[in-house]
């Protein structure tokens, strides 16, 4: 695999993206996103990962798309780049995504993070939607989905003042799951990974998919949505598998089918 701008690994069953352009806070331009994709594609296509990890480095995850690539572009040239629709496409990750974040995690690093599935976040970490400050708005997500997070009053605080907001209020409201200190987040992050890792793989996938539901559907349809991908979890030999080993005191193994 041949990446220039991100380090890939696998650890046990964990599928590991670093961003990788730290003198520039990781921001993302279109080489970042194109092999962040890429990644993240061959992951859910590999049976050995079973869960994913994106994180950049202490000082951030990620400062926001590349703003001095983006400066001098003409709504033309962004329409035909379509750098957004590579977001598109990590929404489309079957596999569940953990965003360890610490420190700047900001405009399209931050819109990156909230398309991930849980955040994980170290004390040191700032979130914000700082596109205003620059004389755009968030495009990739930011007011759509930090609305959902924390709330209209908060979010349209943060969109239209560019401030940031740190890991403990981002705890308190929802936006991450956890804050751990600076020297463990990363570690938590792949522990929390293991754990998912060591679950069932088709109904962890499910499961994924229908809370994303809940963002989507009316809550009538989303609870049909869950009932059918439930009783469709039966056709599973993971299912089987799994309540034979409660009934039978034993661990399960699972096959992923
Ligand atoms: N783009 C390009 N370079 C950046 C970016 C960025 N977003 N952020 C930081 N850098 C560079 C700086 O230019 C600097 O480079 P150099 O050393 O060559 O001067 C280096 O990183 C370190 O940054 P600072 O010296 O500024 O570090 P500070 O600690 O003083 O400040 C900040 C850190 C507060 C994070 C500051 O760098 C900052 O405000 N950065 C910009 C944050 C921002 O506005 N982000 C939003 C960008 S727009 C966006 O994300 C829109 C998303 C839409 C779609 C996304 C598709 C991919």
């Amino acid at each position: 695999m041949d990446y220039e701008n991100i380090l890939v690994t696998i650890e046990g069953a964990v599928g590991l993206v670093q961003l990788n352009r730290p003198k520039v806070l990781n921001a993302l331009n279109g080489a970042v996103t194109g092999e962040l994709v890429r990644a993240l594609q061959e992951f859910d296509a590999n049976d050995a990962v079973r869960c994913i990890v994106i994180h950049g480095h202490a000082r951030a995850f990620s400062a926001g798309a590349d703003i001095d690539e983006m400066s001098k572009a003409s709504p033309v040239e962004m329409l035909r780049a379509n750098r957004i629709g590579h977001w598109d496409r990590v929404r489309k990750i079957g596999k569940p995504i953990i965003a360890a974040v610490s420190g700047f995690c900001l405009g399209g690093g931050c819109e990156l993070a909230m398309t991930c599935d849980i955040i994980v976040a170290s004390e040191t970490a700032q979130f914000g939607q700082p596109e205003i400050n620059i004389g755009v708005m968030p495009g990739a997500g930011g007011t759509q989905r930090l609305t959902r997070a924390v709330g209209k009053s908060r979010a349209m605080e943060l969109v239209l003042t560019g401030k940031f907001i740190g890991a403990n209020e981002a705890l308190a409201r929802g936006l991450v799951s956890r804050v751990v200190p600076v020297e463990l987040y990363l570690a938590e992050a792949k522990n929390l990974a293991q754990e998912i890792a060591a679950r069932a793989p088709v109904a962890v996938r499910l499961a994924k998919e229908a809370v994303n539901k809940a963002y989507e559907m009316t809550l009538t349809e989303g609870l049909e949505y869950e009932r059918r991908l439930f009783y469709f979890l039966f056709a599973t030999e993971d299912q089987k598998e799994g309540m034979d080993a409660f009934v039978n005191k034993r661990k399960a193994e699972w096959k992923g089918k």
